[in-house]
């Protein structure tokens, strides 16, 4: 297991006493130590996962079959491949992060459309928000409940593996017991400002993050060597270029020589430089070994519901708004429905690609159906429209005042450091090549959204709001919550 945090509060506090995280058993990570070291919650944790034995801590679930009472709409097609025998066979695929925010959506997304889809996560984002203090705006079931209420509306069953991946043993078990023709990989530590906290969170992420993937190419590569793995990049892998950014790599001549190079890469946060590793073993092991790979450089995601999980409100994707967490579309329209100014950072020029969580699943299914050949390192800008935080504050302000808010913004000294007025022009155009049809960032999208915030207005912790991590103060030593 990687590294896991000791703290349980919201504001940052410097512990002089303790380590921040226990440190990796000789014998491979764990899926759950037997002791988080938690210094003063009173959460119950045995609730949230199986305390277990060390040779029994990563166990894998079948999802428990319930009566099917409704069947919802599914497209044939994409999600079965015809065999050299001729038989045909449902596609296989391996969600890892899959009860995360991109992942149970996109769970969810693909058991809908016809495909196996097998859950591998170790929980340990559920783990964050207790030590942090943190909850998502909306209630969240728990990861069993979760599959039990799909199998019963829909009927089709996701199969559940609890582990790390940084625990090859447990991963390999994971391969080995499912077989996916494709794995895609949301299994990761993905907040920049988490990242930021301190020495212990930014290992944790880093080992987390860059462990994991490795671990994965293996798998592949000694399991599985036709799977194509789907991996979750990010846009931030390039930083703010005064260039156009290109998918993936670019034409260079220099010297009178010219080449095709993976485009420069300038991550502005420990989080999104392990992205920057992880494309970089990726493509290595792409030529290295043949491995058929798509990276996904996606840009911010917002949004919350998905035709999945619209059926049931145990199937609620989670929300977050916090300064940890949350992005920035999200965290505005929370603001704006509790009357908190919008927390623009610093000038508010800084410019990004965002994207609708119904296209993020769009995409990923796109990427499967579509397979990169062996030997094939293949990038796609995930993102549909770009924005400046201003934008984004506008838009939501306008939004807001449709429907009775009065909606402040506040410029607050950026905690990160980034080009707070740049160039930035972005392609992305493989995905739509492929049929990406895009919801765009509409006002009714904002309504549904600001609505959304103000239905579970009462579960808004202000306290969570306004951000605590400096990308400038980040220090050796570990920072601790207090409530
Ligand atoms: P999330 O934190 O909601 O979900 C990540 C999931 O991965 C969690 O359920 C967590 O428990 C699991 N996980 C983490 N480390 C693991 C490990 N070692 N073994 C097994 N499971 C592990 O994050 P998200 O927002 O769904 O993001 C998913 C992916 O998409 C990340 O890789 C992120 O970098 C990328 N991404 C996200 C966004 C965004 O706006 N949310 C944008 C661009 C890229
Ligand atoms: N920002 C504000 N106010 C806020 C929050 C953010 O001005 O209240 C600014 C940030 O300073 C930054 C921009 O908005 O310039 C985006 O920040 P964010 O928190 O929405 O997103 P970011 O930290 O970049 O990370 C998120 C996901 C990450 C993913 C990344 C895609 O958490 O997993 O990789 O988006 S990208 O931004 O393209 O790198």
């Amino acid at each position: 297991m990687a590294h896991l945090v000791s703290s349980t509060s919201c504001s940052l506090k410097i512990s002089t006493t303790n380590k921040a995280f226990p440190q990796r058993s000789g014998h491979g990570p764990t899926a759950f130590p037997s002791s988080w070291g938690l210094q003063s919650s009173r959460i119950p944790y045995e609730s949230l996962v199986s305390r277990r034995e060390k040779h029994q801590r990563n166990f894998i679930v079948q999802s428990t079959a319930v009566p099917l009472n409704q069947q919802v709409p599914t497209q044939a097609g994409s999600s079965s491949y015809q065999h050299s025998n001729g038989s045909t066979k449902m596609q296989r695929v391996m969600i890892i992060g899959g009860d995360g925010y991109c992942g149970w959506a996109t769970a969810l997304h693909l058991s809908n459309k016809g495909y196996q889809v097998a859950i591998v996560d170790s929980l340990v984002r559920r783990l964050f928000d207790h030590q942090l203090g943190l909850d998502s705006l909306t209630p969240i079931a728990s990861i069993h409940n979760r599959l039990r209420r799909w199998k019963s509306i829909t009927g089709k069953n996701i199969e559940l593996y609890i582990g790390d991946i940084c625990d090859f043993e447990f991963l390999a078990e994971s391969f080995n017991s499912f077989e996916p023709d494709a794995v895609v990989h949301f299994g990761e530590q993905r907040s920049a400002p988490y990242s930021m906290i301190d020495r212990s969170r930014a290992v944790f992420t880093q080992h987390n993050n860059v462990i994991g993937t490795l671990n994965v190419l293996f798998a592949i590569k000694e399991f599985r060597e036709e799977c194509h793995l789907v991996k979750l990049g990010t846009m931030g892998e390039y930083g703010t270029p005064n260039i156009d950014i290109e998918e993936g790599y670019i034409t260079i001549t220099h010297n009178g020589r010219t080449d095709t190079l993976p485009y420069p890469k300038q991550a502005s946060s420990f989080y999104h430089l392990s992205k920057v590793h992880d494309s970089h073993n990726i493509a290595f092991t792409c030529k290295a070994w043949g491995i058929r790979a798509t990276d996904l450089n996606q840009g911010v995601v917002y949004g919350v519901r998905t035709d999945e999980t619209e059926l049931h409100e145990e199937l609620n994707n989670r929300f977050d708004y916090d300064g940890v967490f949350g992005t920035a579309l999200n965290r505005f329209c929370v603001q704006a429905a509790v009357g908190h100014p919008l927390t623009v950072y610093g000038k508010g020029g800084q410019t990004r690609g965002y994207l609708d969580i119904r296209d993020t699943v769009q995409c990923v299914e796109l990427a499967i159906a579509n397979p990169a050949n062996p030997g094939e390192f293949r990038v796609f800008n995930q993102f549909t429209e770009q924005f400046s935080v201003n934008q984004l504050a506008a838009l939501v302000t306008k939004a807001g005042a449709k429907l009775g808010l009065d909606v402040q913004t506040t410029n607050v000294p950026n905690p990160r450091v980034e080009a707070e007025e740049h160039y930035y022009n972005a392609k992305h155009t493989k995905l739509i090549d492929l049929g990406l049809q895009p919801h765009l960032l509409s006002d009714s999208l904002l309504d549904s959204l600001l609505n959304f915030a103000i239905k579970y207005e009462d579960r808004i912790d202000k306290k969570q709001i306004m951000p605590s991590i400096s990308w400038k103060k980040i220090g050796v030593k570990p920072k601790t919550v207090v409530a």
